[in-house]
């Protein structure tokens, strides 16, 4: 979870999908979300096993976000479901046990709902305001990460804005993780881009 790339075709400046997934799993991208907001399900379950297979040599976990149905069809590691999705009750009868469930919180009344759930990891979306999310809710920003940290039992992943310079910050302040779109997918090498991400992840780490 340290490293968590989030995909978007759009954001990959017309690259193959699977080549900037490979290059930046190369990089160090420890955990891969599949986010498609308009393929229809075939094409998703498709995409999915498809990344599914691309992932298991290098034993980086797959996600997929929204939907549990596609998840389930593609046997991914995991789901990661935002506030209007599938409610948490819901998707933990559907996913077998074991499986990754990821959810995003973009409240503190979702933060301290969450308590009492069996999450894999709580992601506080976004910690900063991103064009990569056109619809996102009030950033976090790292106060309100402090907050979170100290009231939620859960692992914390950061998603929005972060980048190689405000990295280190997010995880000196409480983040296990962080989760990109742009920086890796829009990165002129997504392998470097992943590799001096992990870097800055690390060095955080060991001032904590
Ligand atoms: N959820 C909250 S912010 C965001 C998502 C999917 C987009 C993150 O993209 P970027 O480019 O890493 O800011
Ligand atoms: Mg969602």
């Amino acid at each position: 979870m340290q490293l968590y790339l989030v995909t978007d075709e759009t954001a990959c400046l017309g690259r193959d999908l699977f080549w900037v997934v490979e290059e930046a799993v190369k990089g160090g991208v420890t955990m891969v979300q599949l986010r498609e907001k308009t393929l229809e399900t075939r094409a998703f379950v498709d995409r999915a096993i498809r990344l599914k297979a691309l992932l298991q040599p290098y034993n980086v976990p797959l996600i997929i976000n929204d939907r549990v149905d596609v998840a389930l069809a593609s046997d991914a590691d995991g789901v990661h479901i935002g506030q209007s999705d599938m409610p948490y009750e819901t998707v933990r009868a559907l996913v077998p046990p074991g499986k990754i469930i990821g959810l995003s919180a973009e409240t503190k009344e979702h933060v301290l709902e969450a308590e009492d759930w069996d999450l894999s990891y709580l992601a506080l979306s976004p910690l900063y305001a991103t064009p990569s999310k056109t619809d996102h809710a009030e950033p976090w920003g790292l106060a309100g990460l402090q907050w979170v940290r100290a009231n939620s039992r859960h692992p914390l992943v950061v998603i929005g804005g972060l980048n190689v310079l405000n990295t280190a910050e997010a995880i000196e302040n409480g983040a296990d993780g962080i989760a990109v779109i742009s920086a890796i997918c829009s990165a002129e090498s997504p392998r470097t881009a992943a590799f001096e991400l992990k870097k800055t992840i690390q060095t955080g780490m060991k001032k904590r």
